[in-house]
């Protein structure tokens, strides 16, 4: 078979001092550390529909990207061509993931029926290279975003039609994600929102989120898929108020109905500062809800206000995002999916590489920082002595539940000298750039 990438060596480990763009400077897939090989705490994962798909259009311009499967004409020969261009990408990257949306793989059909028949056709190929290969699926999703018919949303359109299509696709999309053995399910919300509460019923429009979730759940049990739900939560875009504006919004939603056992979160760093939190503030709030499950590894531009979806490069934020994922125990079905895609202005295959191993150093660096981190429990020991208070006297008996506000008020009434320690902010800032200066002066 003729390769799609021809001038694209397989991308090796050079070592911090490496200057040279395709190799990776921190990225050492085999390293083992606490046990396990560096790429199995990362889990890293392509993006198709960046990937493959995104070809440079903005509202204001034409394609830009070169892209060597577009020698194909027929949409078929694409989709095919395509999935072999991720097979040789991800293995030249030793990335051993990749997701989807039904709609990236392969081409519509003129029905759902005719639709589904095509997308069998790419499955079969996705699974005949499976075979030879160790690039697995990490999840599967379906678009419900695209298509015309989904411009109120799918779940939650006024159209019942609307609601029974995106049903169906759901259910197809279910279906090969547990052929492909995927590891888990995203529920990305879409076009789940609104633009004018003026035409928008909530409520209903929220119970049916749940009816369609609830009807998910049900069908993955009835055939079997053991894989993870996960929820995307993401606060606008496309529509002006989407449902899942954030972890503490999407649990509360699955908590009023009954949903939270069967879902975890996928954490996107740029939903997160879209939402205006830090992408670590979304990932401890999953994580103190036991319900860190995976993440969309991307940043954005602070200085923009839409999902500009850009490779991670920075190391500060890598570092508290794997910070909050050693503290959560790892992933388990789950990983780093680069929900990025490269500038429009970078419109070659090599820039697709480029980004891919930027990302890729940045969350290993980020990894080993934190790694250190928790290992010398630096900050874990600030935060203890900071809330030492409640450990004895009064503090404790607050905890336990002994005290009451008269009890309260009785002890401080008369009290001259109220303890307050110092949060010590500038400390910890120092604290954390001496681990990454250290973590990067040791390593080999
Ligand atoms: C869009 C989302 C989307 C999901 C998958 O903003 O990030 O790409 O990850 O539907
Ligand atoms: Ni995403
Ligand atoms: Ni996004």
């Amino acid at each position: 078979m003729s390769e799609f990438f021809p001038n694209i060596p397989k991308i090796e480990y050079e070592g911090k001092l490496s200057t040279n763009p395709f190799a990776f400077k921190f990225y050492n897939p085999n390293e083992v550390i606490d046990g396990k090989p560096l790429k199995d705490h990362l889990k890293f994962s392509v993006a198709f529909w960046h990937t493959f798909l995104n070809e440079g259009r903005d509202p204001f311009g034409d394609p830009t990207a070169e892209r060597p499967w577009n020698k194909y004409t027929d949409p078929m020969d694409k989709a095919i061509a395509r999935v072999d261009a991720l097979f040789e990408f991800c293995e030249k990257l030793g990335i051993e993931y990749f997701c989807f949306h039904d709609r990236d793989i392969a081409p519509e059909g003129k029905t759902l029926r005719e639709t589904n028949k095509i997308l069998d056709r790419v499955v079969e190929k996705i699974k005949e290279r499976m075979k030879t290969s160790n690039v697995k699926l990490l999840w599967g999703t379906a678009n419900l975003f695209s298509h015309p018919r989904y411009m109120h949303g799918a779940a939650t359109s006024c159209s019942a039609d609307v609601f029974a299509y995106a049903a169906a696709q759901v259910k197809k999309a279910l279906e090969i994600t547990k052929e492909l053995n995927g590891e888990g399910y995203v529920f990305w919300g879409g076009r789940e929102g609104y633009e004018t509460l003026l035409n928008t019923d909530l409520k209903f429009e929220l119970d049916n989120l749940a009816r369609f979730l609830r009807m998910a759940v049900e069908y993955a049990k009835k055939i079997g898929f053991n894989g993870q739900f996960l929820i995307e939560p993401k606060p606008k875009e496309p529509t002006k108020h989407q449902y899942d504006f954030d972890v503490a919004t999407a649990y509360a939603f699955l908590k009023t109905y009954g949903l939270d056992d069967y879902f975890k979160f996928n954490i996107e760093a740029n939903h997160a500062t879209l939402a205006g939190h830090t992408f670590q503030h979304e990932l401890r709030m999953a994580r103190i809800l036991g319900k860190l499950g995976s993440i969309d590894a991307n940043q954005g531009d602070l200085l923009l206000g839409w999902d500009t979806d850009q490779f991670p490069s920075n190391v500060y934020e890598t570092t508290l995002a794997m910070y909050e994922v050693i503290k959560a125990g790892g992933f388990t079905k789950g990983g780093l999916n680069f929900d990025a895609k490269v500038r429009r202005g970078s419109y070659k295959v090599e820039d697709l590489f480029i980004g891919h191993i930027v990302g890729m150093d940045t969350f290993a660096l980020g990894f080993k920082v934190a790694y250190n981190l928790v290992k010398d429990g630096v900050l874990d020991k600030f935060i203890e002595e900071r809330y030492s208070s409640f450990k004895e006297g009064v503090g404790r008996e607050i905890v336990e539940g002994k005290v009451d506000f008269e009890k309260l008020e009785a002890y401080i009434l008369d009290k001259e000298k109220i303890e307050v320690p110092s949060g010590k902010q500038e400390y910890l800032e120092s604290l954390l750039n001496s681990y990454i200066v250290k973590t990067i002066v040791e390593l080999k």
